[in-house]
């Protein structure tokens, strides 16, 4: 059996979050980065990149899993339908630029981003009763980089 522990000594990270709906994304963003340090990544091994929406966050986690010094990008955003027929733009382009990234790049890419009916629902996914899926973004994001190193050729 292969397993990746979730220790995150000396594993270096960059986090790309969105501006809009700050309230959200910032929770999401407190709790992607108390996730890293309580699992023992020092705060110098992280990188916060804010963009200014989630259609963006693509782009930059790109350009980041190009550095060669971070092993993995977490990506925070919240996309909240609203009345907007633009949410499933958004939410569809975001899902598929990250989806793609995590397939294409060979290093680890996790996805933290909410999409939600409403602002409530994001609330309580972003450090309300639902949890915090920064958090949870982070703590997939280590786990995965210690099982890729796991598995060899
Ligand atoms: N960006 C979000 O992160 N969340 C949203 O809910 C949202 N809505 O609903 O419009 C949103 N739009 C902005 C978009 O991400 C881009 O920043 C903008 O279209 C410029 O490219």
């Amino acid at each position: 059996m292969i397993e990746g522990n979730l220790n995150g000594t000396g594993i270096n990270f960059g986090i790309v979050t969105s501006r809009f709906n700050s309230t959200v994304t910032e929770s999401l963003l407190s709790g992607a980065v108390d996730c890293l340090r309580r699992h023992g990544v020092l705060e110098e091994d992280i990188t916060v990149v804010r963009v200014p929406g989630s259609f963006e966050i693509p782009t930059v986690a790109r350009r980041l899993v190009e550095k060669k010094e971070i092993d993995a990008v977490i990506c925070l955003g919240a996309v909240i339908r609203g009345e907007t027929p633009h949410f499933d733009y958004v939410a569809g382009e975001v899902t598929r630029g990250v989806g793609n990234l995590a397939l294409d790049s060979g290093k680890v890419v996790t996805f933290g981003v909410l999409t939600t009916d409403n602002l409530e629902q994001a609330l309580e996914r972003s450090g309300g009763k639902a949890g915090n899926k920064g958090w949870d973004a982070a703590l997939a994001a280590i786990e995965m980089v210690n099982l890729l190193k796991n598995i060899t050729d």
